[in-house]
């Protein structure tokens, strides 16, 4: 047989992971830098204490300002989100902007195999110095007590880019993750639509602040009009949401400039009106309190499970209802007992 071996490199050595000192990461953040960005939020993807205690050190004592516009980028897939951010991207570069792009979910993006698709998608912002989009995160373990994708969106509102972009899977579970993470909901849709959501849950549609018919060009511009008619129509029997906002809706295109100005005075009336009477800041409270709420018993829960005396007692408790020495709701009070001992 032949030696397996043999063509391994004798001389190869595995690089060490990069790292970064609390004052590089501090800076970093400051300046945007792309590689400190990615290698804290790769932390911020870990299961492993050390590195949450790493992101704790970094990001306690640094003021959010408030400055970063958070829009969440919702549709169906293939609906043109990779291809939005990189034009609408491209024009806010072009007025001087910074932009952050991230995914929500990246495992469920992994797994359909876009990330690299979305990334071909924007090729245009792609290299450009104001724009940081996230590259694919190294593993699957997304995941931690913490959900990434609220410590990378922290994290790039601490680095004060202009806009952030959250682009979501388009189905279920990550819009309603990313409607607790944005101040705006952007909703984009295919022309052909009509009224029936193509798909769409009405649910999503109605957590949208901004609604776009997308692809609104070539063959596909007049059918575009007219799904944008209907879509009004639906829109006006939908209340306005919890601030009293009335979403807007237009067309849009991302293979001519012709819709960005009409978008971006959308985006502008949306956050004139929030900015007004405290709304936003109520939102952004609201998110923060929502962030805590769904974690904190989580993070309760995983230290009394680090006792060994629980975990002892719990397998025991298990074998003797197993045997019937103990009935359930007796070995439940037992163990409350010893939680709180
Ligand atoms: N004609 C036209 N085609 C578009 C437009 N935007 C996107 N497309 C095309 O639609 C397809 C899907 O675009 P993507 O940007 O990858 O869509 P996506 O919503 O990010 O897709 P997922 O990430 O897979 O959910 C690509 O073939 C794009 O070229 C548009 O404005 N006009
Ligand atoms: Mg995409």
């Amino acid at each position: 047989m032949s030696d397996p071996t043999h063509n391994i490199n004798p001389h190869y050595k595995k690089h060490p992971a990069v790292s970064y000192t609390v004052d590089q990461c501090k800076h970093g953040i400051a300046d945007q830098n792309p590689a400190i960005l990615s290698f804290l939020i790769s932390k911020a993807e870990s299961r492993i204490p050390k590195d949450h205690e790493l992101l704790y050190k970094v990001l306690q004592d640094i003021e959010d300002t408030g400055h970063s516009r958070v829009i969440a980028l919702s549709g169906a897939p293939g609906v043109g989100k990779s291809t939005f951010a990189n034009s609408y991207g491209q024009y806010l570069i072009s007025k001087g902007l910074k932009i952050a792009v991230l995914p929500v979910d990246p495992s469920s993006n992994i797994s359909r195999g876009s990330i690299l698709g979305d990334k071909t998608r924007m090729e245009d912002i792609v290299t450009s110095a104001q724009v940081y989009i996230k590259p694919m995160p190294s593993s699957l373990s997304v995941g931690g007590v913490a959900p990434a994708s609220f410590l990378a969106t922290h994290i790039c509102r601490l680095a004060q880019f202009d806009y952030i972009f959250l682009e979501t899977v388009g189905v279920g579970q990550s819009e309603y993750e990313a409607r607790h993470l944005a101040d705006l909901f952007l909703l984009l849709l295919q022309p052909g639509g009509g009224d029936d959501l193509q798909g769409i849950k009405r649910g999503i549609m109605e957590m949208a602040d901004i609604l776009l018919i997308n692809k609104a060009d070539g063959e596909l511009e007049s059918s575009a009009r007219n799904s944008l008619d209907a879509y009004k129509q639906s829109l006006r029997l939908m209340l306005p949401n919890t601030y009293g906002w009335k979403p807007k809706s237009g067309l849009y295109s991302s293979v001519s400039d012709k819709y960005n100005a009409d978008l971006s005075s959308y985006i502008e009336s949306y956050y004139d009106y929030m900015s007004s009477d405290d709304r936003l800041i109520s939102l952004r409270e609201r998110q923060n309190l929502h962030y805590f709420d769904t974690h904190y018993k989580e993070i309760l829960i995983q230290q009394l499970l680090q006792s060994n005396n629980l975990r002892a007692a719990i397998t025991d408790l298990r074998n003797d209802i197993q045997d019937q020495k103990i009935y359930p709701y007796i070995a439940l009070q037992k163990l409350k007992a010893l939680a709180l001992s």
